[in-house]
């Protein structure tokens, strides 16, 4: 295998094998992957960049894990003077009236997991928001969240899905599936929704019409070998429902977490990790770069690595990366991501939760 056999792979349109994959992380220069994921980019979305008009809500920070690489959890018991927050309806309705109609198009809802919460609540929260604001995307709860709401309601994933669906939610955001491997998921996430179970929900909500995104956490403990193992597993699940929208790498921060002693990989580790994932996940069409976690000038950077997608304006309304050693107010305007977007010398686009291009 070299590097002149992978390249000829890849301009007859072939499937990179895992072998492949991993060679690319270990031994390819950057400005060959650069290329070559340019390259690809180019063939599926012309010179168009997507961003989109997004606020995030995180309804509680108490959550029943303690994942290790996590700034932002707090134990149930915690009080509010400990850095615990639990927001209630009234919370998020304030939160809404403060952006008028046609300001935005989406909200992602995430947060942690409440020992008290199953499937009611999370029918009722978008059943809430459609009420609110019934022109908004509602994608929201991880997998790890969809696993404890039908654990705790005695529910099995389909119906929890189906239910949820049925009140309003649109989509799953791509949370919750850090690293596949047992062994490492077992040391960073011990006790949270194993990979199969993360599959398994994606699969059951693609089935059900629910699209999905995937996320990766990694530059901690997971060598090359764990992350092609993870994009090989969505590969196939992806080949079987074609359900993924997106793929976000996350980039492991190491602020305020029990993993602090861990360094954080450079930013040619993630140009290196955006690249290869845009030629090994063949399947998925669109490569985010979600600027929360990089800064603006690392996601301008990445979107010469394959990069398709910058994520949305956020304006301020997440704190898993500020927590985490992240931007501390995390906001943008469209303006913003479009001039960024035109700085790579590509044409910035807004989309709506499903790629469609909003004129
Ligand atoms: O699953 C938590 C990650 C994820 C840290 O689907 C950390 O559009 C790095 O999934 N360092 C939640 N990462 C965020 C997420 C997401 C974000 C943006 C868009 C979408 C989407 C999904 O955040 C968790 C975990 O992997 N995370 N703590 C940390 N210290
Ligand atoms: Fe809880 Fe999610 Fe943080 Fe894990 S990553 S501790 S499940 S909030």
């Amino acid at each position: 295998m070299d590097l002149e056999s992978i390249g000829a792979k890849l301009v007859r349109g072939e499937r990179l094998s895992p072998e492949d994959g991993l060679y690319l992380y270990e031994k390819a220069p950057l400005e060959w992957l650069r290329d070559r994921a340019d390259a690809v980019r180019r063939s599926r979305h012309g010179e168009e960049a997507y961003f989109n008009r997004n606020i995030h809500f995180e309804p509680t920070n108490k959550c029943v894990y303690a994942c290790k690489f996590c700034a932002f959890y707090r134990p149930p018991k915690a009080t509010e003077a400990e850095g615990a927050w639990d927001y209630s309806f009234e919370d998020l309705k304030k939160k809404l009236d403060a952006y008028p109609v046609g300001s935005l198009t989406e909200i992602h809802i995430t947060g942690g997991v409440h020992p008290d919460r199953g499937v009611e609540y999370g029918e009722a929260l978008c059943a809430f928001v459609k009420e609110q604001r019934p022109e908004l995307h509602v994608k929201a709860f991880t997998a790890v969240e969809i696993t404890y709401f039908a654990k705790k309601s005695g529910v099995s994933l389909e119906e929890a899905l189906g239910r949820l669906k049925r009140a309003g939610l649109d989509s799953l955001p791509g949370g919750g599936a850090e690293i596949f491997d047992p062994e490492v998921r077992r040391k960073i996430a011990g006790g949270k929704a194993p990979a199969h179970t993360w599959i398994e929900v994606h699969e059951a909500a693609h089935k059900l019409g629910l699209l999905s995104n995937a996320t990766m956490l990694y530059g901690h403990v997971e060598s090359y070998a764990h992350r092609i193992d993870h994009m090989l597993r969505l590969r196939d699940l992806q080949d079987r429902t074609g359900g993924f929208k997106a793929f976000i790498p996350l980039r492991y921060r190491n602020e305020s977490n029990a993993l602090s002693h861990l360094p954080e990989v450079p930013a040619a580790e993630d140009l290196r990790n955006y690249a290869v994932a845009r030629l090994f996940l063949d399947n998925i069409p669109h490569l985010k770069a979600y600027w929360v976690m990089l800064g603006l000038d690392l996601a301008a950077q990445s979107l010469d690595f394959g990069v398709d997608d910058l994520d949305g304006t956020v304006d301020d309304t997440t704190r898993i990366y500020s927590m985490a050693g992240g931007m501390a107010h995390p906001a943008v305007t469209s303006g913003e991501l479009g001039r960024i977007i035109r700085s790579r010398g590509r044409i910035p686009v807004e989309r709506d939760s499903e790629y469609e291009k909003i004129p």
